[in-house]
């Protein structure tokens, strides 16, 4: 009879809990990756914002509804738009549709995620978000990167 060792046993509780925490629903379809993820950092704000593409390989349209993070107060939604006079508006989105087949991009000038009071990062720390699509949810690793580096 073998027996785990503690290390052994703690890797393979650990493996475990990542697999329940990168999906949320019980297979319900759901066919969303995400990748691109990066929220720089802006010294002296009590905001940050998180960037990233979400991709849907389904055949039927995908409805982010939510966004959540134990690393923030708050986590909402934005969408930036550009007035007729120039000036740079952001506003909270309800829901972002992603089509079938298709790509959200969440980029700087356009829809992002933005995190409310924020927990103190450094560049290369990374900090965990919650994607909810209706009652299913996308666990994402969001790396912090410097501002300069975001080309
Ligand atoms: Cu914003």
């Amino acid at each position: 009879m073998r027996h785990l060792t503690p290390l052994r046993a703690l890797a393979l509780l650990m493996s475990t809990t990542l697999a329940l925490a990168g999906c949320g629903g019980s297979g319900g379809g759901l066919d969303v990756s995400v990748t691109d993820a990066r929220s720089p950092v802006v010294a002296g704000t009590s905001t940050a914002a998180v960037y990233l593409d979400i991709t849907n390989d389904g055949d039927d349209d995908v409805v982010l509804t939510g966004v959540s993070s134990d690393a923030a107060t708050e986590v909402v939604l934005h969408h930036t738009a550009i007035g007729e006079d120039g000036a740079v508006t952001m506003s909270m989105a309800d829901e972002l549709v992603i089509p079938a087949g298709g790509t959200a991009t969440l980029t700087e000038g356009g829809d992002h995620i933005m995190l409310i009071d924020p927990e103190p990062r450094a560049v290369g720390d990374t900090l965990e978000l919650t994607l909810h699509f209706g009652d299913e949810a996308v666990s994402v690793e969001v790396p912090a990167t410097d501002l300069l580096d975001a080309g």
